[in-house]
């Protein structure tokens, strides 16, 4: 069995983690939600370090570091998770064709979800509230 390490990330959060893992956690990334489509209008940027591991995990660190992040999600088989609601603002594609569009700055379409999405280091990701017939 391989011994367990208390380690203290920058922004203060504790983790277990095996010593095999990549522990210095030194990639680094910006996270935005964008919504310019519905009132009340927001964009928030986050930078976050992190380890090799699938998009939805650092949207739970983007979580601890700050609630305007908050997300809700639905399970699809195989898929993983789908994002349904960021910051209270929740897509209707089958009422009005909105949507959370999960991209790579500027604005290219992300070929894959957020479980199977694993960002590489210096990566700028957007969350941006879209109304548009499919992708
Ligand atoms: C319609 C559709 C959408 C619609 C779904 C809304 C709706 N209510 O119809 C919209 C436009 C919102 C959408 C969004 C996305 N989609 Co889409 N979508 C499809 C499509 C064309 C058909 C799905 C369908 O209706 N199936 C029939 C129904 C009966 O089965 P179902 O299981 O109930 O279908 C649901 C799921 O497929 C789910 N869904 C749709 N897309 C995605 C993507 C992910 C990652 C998950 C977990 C679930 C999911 O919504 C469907 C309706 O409820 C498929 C391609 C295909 N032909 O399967 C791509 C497909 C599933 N989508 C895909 C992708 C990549 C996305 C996005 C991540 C694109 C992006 N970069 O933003 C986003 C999801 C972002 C997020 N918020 O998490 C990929 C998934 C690839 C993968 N292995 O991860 C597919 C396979 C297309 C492709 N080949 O690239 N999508």
């Amino acid at each position: 069995m391989i011994p367990l390490k208390r380690i203290a990330q920058d922004d203060g959060e504790v983790q277990m983690n095996r010593l095999t893992d990549d522990t210095a956690c030194k990639r680094r990334l910006t996270y935005t939600i964008r919504n310019n489509i519905q009132e009340p209008t927001f964009e928030y940027s986050l930078a976050i370090r992190f380890c090799r591991q699938p998009f939805i995990r650092i949207m739970e660190k983007a979580v601890n570091k700050n609630r305007s992040f908050m997300f809700s999600a639905t399970y699809f088989p195989k898929l993983g998770y789908f994002i349904d609601a960021i910051n209270g603002v929740r897509g209707f594609y089958n009422v009005n064709k909105t949507w959370w569009a999960f991209l790579k700055a500027p604005d290219t379409m992300l070929p894959v979800g957020v479980s199977s999405y694993y960002p590489a280091d210096g990566d700028h990701i957007i969350f941006n509230f879209t109304q548009s017939s499919g992708h």
